[in-house]
């Protein structure tokens, strides 16, 4: 069964127009804009355009061509902002989701990280 999904988060809200977001590309089937509060050079969050609360969700649910949708976005995101493998860069990809994953909000986003040597993962 699908997880409930809160339609007044604040990616819904970006997603209708409601707040402006800075854009970093888009296709059919997902948005990429750049992080608020960015914790590194390149900080940019992927979000399918479907109503998917967190990537088990997503990844549960949505259609294979969302999820190739998404995926692709993903990639042309690191091609663009140069963090790719190919520009000798590379980057982090992680996802929050749920209490103790500490997720703040509800629709499943990917944070693309890169443009500094991250840390280890400790917390
Ligand atoms: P999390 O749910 O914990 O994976 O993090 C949510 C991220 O969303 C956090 O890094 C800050 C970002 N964020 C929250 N509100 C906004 C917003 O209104 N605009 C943008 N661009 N980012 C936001």
């Amino acid at each position: 069964m699908a997880l409930a999904y809160d339609d007044t988060n604040i990616f819904a809200r970006i997603l209708r127009g409601e707040i402006p977001c800075d854009t970093v590309a888009q296709n059919d089937h997902a948005l990429a804009f750049r992080d608020i509060n960015p914790q590194a050079p390149v900080h940019v969050l992927v979000i399918p355009k479907g109503k998917y609360v967190s990537f088990d969700d997503f990844a549960a649910h949505a259609s294979d061509a969302e999820i190739a949708g998404f995926t692709r976005l993903c990639a042309e995101v690191c091609r663009a902002e140069g963090v790719g493998l190919e520009d000798g860069q590379g980057f982090r990809a992680i996802t929050n989701a749920g209490p103790h994953g500490v997720q703040e909000v509800p629709h499943y986003h990917l944070h693309i990280m890169g443009g500094r040597m991250m840390g280890p993962m400790v917390s």
